[in-house]
C-alpha cells in the first residue's frame, strides 16, 4: 500500500507502467489473488477482506493519476490558439546558376537537343589531346589548369562529355552538356577558379555553319527576348574550324551603349565554330561522312546580364540575402 500510494507518475508511459506492475495480468495483484488459494479455510474470510481493501486501494491510486495527467494534458492544449495562422515553412530559394541553366536546358529541349553529363576529374586525353589542342598550347599551363597528376585534372571545359559520347555513340549527336568547370584564374569580379558552362554538339550528315547561326539566333531570341540579334566574330578554337565568337545586342540599353556592353551595343555571351574533321577523327567518327557544329558558353555570363549582378563572386559565397533574392 505504501509503495502504491508513493508512486511518481510524471507522464502516461508511467502510467501505464504501474498499472503492468501492480494491475496486469501478470502483476503483483495477480500474484496476490493466486496465494489466496494456499491460505487455511479459517482464515480465507479476513484475508479476502484485506484483499478487496489492498485492490480498491491501488485502483483508487491508479485513478487519481490517470486523472491528474488528463487534466495536464487539457491544461497544455489551452496553451494554444489553434485559430492563429500557420508559421510559413522556409523553402529556400533555387540557385541562379540553375535557373538559368535549366531556362537554357527547356530552350534547346524544344530544338530536339538531350543533355549529357560527365566527370568533373578528367584525363588529358578527354579534356586536351581528342580535342586538338597541341602539347605546348597555353590552355595546358599549369597557371591556367589544376593538375591532380601529369595526366589527371579538373576539366577546362564540358567538351570532354561530348568527346566521350562522340567516343561511344554512333552520329546524329544533338547534346547539351551543362556542367561545372575549373581555371586557374586570379579571382576578381569578372571570373573564378570555378564557374558554369553549357557547351552544345550537333553531328550529322550536311550540317553546315548555317545551321549553327539558326541554332545560336533561336537561342538568343528564346533567352533574351525576340528582338535580340546576334553577331559572329571570326576567331579560334584548337578544336573548331572556321571558329567565332558569340555576341547578342545589349538588352540592357537596347543597343545604345551603357557601362555593360561598353559602349558598343553588343555583349559576348560565347564561342562556337564547326567541329574540326580531327577532333570527329580522334573520336573514330568517319569526317568524310560526317561534319558537326559546336558551341560553348558561360552560364554565369549569361546569369549576370539578365538579372543585371555586377560581381561573379557572389555565386560562391552562399551570402542568403543574395540568395533568397531568386525565390519565384
Ligand atoms: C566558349 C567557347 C566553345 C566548343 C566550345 C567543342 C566541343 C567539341 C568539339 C568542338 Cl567536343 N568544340 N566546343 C567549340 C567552340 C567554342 O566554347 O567561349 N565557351 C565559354
Amino acid at each position: 500500500m505504501e509503495e502504491t500510494s508513493a508512486a511518481v507518475l510524471k507522464n502516461t508511459a508511467e502510467l501505464e507502467a504501474f498499472r503492468i506492475k501492480y494491475l496486469g495480468t501478470k502483476g503483483a495483484m495477480k500474484d496476490i489473488f493466486d496465494a489466496f488459494k494456499e491460505v487455511p479455510n479459517e482464515n480465507k474470510k479476513e484475508y479476502g477482506q484485506l484483499l478487496n481493501v489492498l485492490k480498491s486501494h491501488v485502483e483508487q491510486v491508479f485513478n487519481q493519476h490517470k486523472e491528474a495527467l488528463e487534466n495536464l494534458d487539457e491544461g497544455a492544449v489551452h496553451d494554444f490558439d489553434l485559430s492563429m495562422p500557420g508559421i510559413p515553412l522556409d523553402i529556400g530559394a533555387r540557385h541562379p546558376i540553375n535557373i538559368i541553366k535549366n531556362e537554357m536546358i527547356e530552350i534547346f529541349a524544344r530544338i530536339g537537343f538531350s543533355v549529357a553529363e560527365g566527370p568533373e576529374i578528367e584525363d588529358d586525353w578527354h579534356n586536351f589531346t581528342a580535342l586538338n589542342t597541341p602539347e605546348d598550347h597555353p590552355a595546358r599551363d599549369m597557371q591556367d589548369t589544376f593538375y591532380i597528376n601529369k595526366n589527371t585534372l579538373l576539366r577546362t571545359h564540358t567538351s570532354p562529355v561530348q568527346i566521350r559520347l562522340m567516343e561511344t555513340q554512333a552520329p546524329p549527336i544533338r547534346v547539351i552538356t551543362p556542367g561545372r568547370v575549373y581555371r586557374n584564374e586570379t579571382i576578381s569580379a569578372r571570373a573564378h577558379c570555378t564557374f558554369h558552362q553549357v557547351e552544345g554538339l550537333y553531328i550529322n550528315d550536311n550540317v553546315s555553319f548555317a545551321d549553327l547561326k539558326q541554332t545560336l539566333l533561336y537561342f538568343a531570341k528564346e533567352m533574351f527576348g525576340q528582338k535580340v540579334e546576334i553577331r559572329l566574330r571570326p576567331s579560334f578554337f584548337p578544336f573548331t574550324e572556321p571558329s567565332a565568337e558569340l555576341d547578342i545586342t545589349c538588352f540592357i540599353c537596347d543597343r545604345k551603349g551603357c557601362p555593360v556592353c561598353k559602349g558598343s551595343g553588343w555583349v559576348e555571351i560565347g564561342g562556337c565554330g564547326m567541329v574540326d574533321p580531327s577532333v570527329l577523327e580522334n573520336c573514330k567518327i568517319d569526317h568524310e561522312k560526317y561534319t558537326g557544329f559546336a558551341f560553348g558558353m558561360g552560364i554565369e555570363r549569361i546569369t549576370l546580364l539578365k538579372y543585371g549582378i555586377d560581381d561573379i563572386r557572389l555565386f560562391y559565397e552562399n551570402d542568403v540575402r543574395f540568395l533568397k533574392q531568386f525565390t519565384s
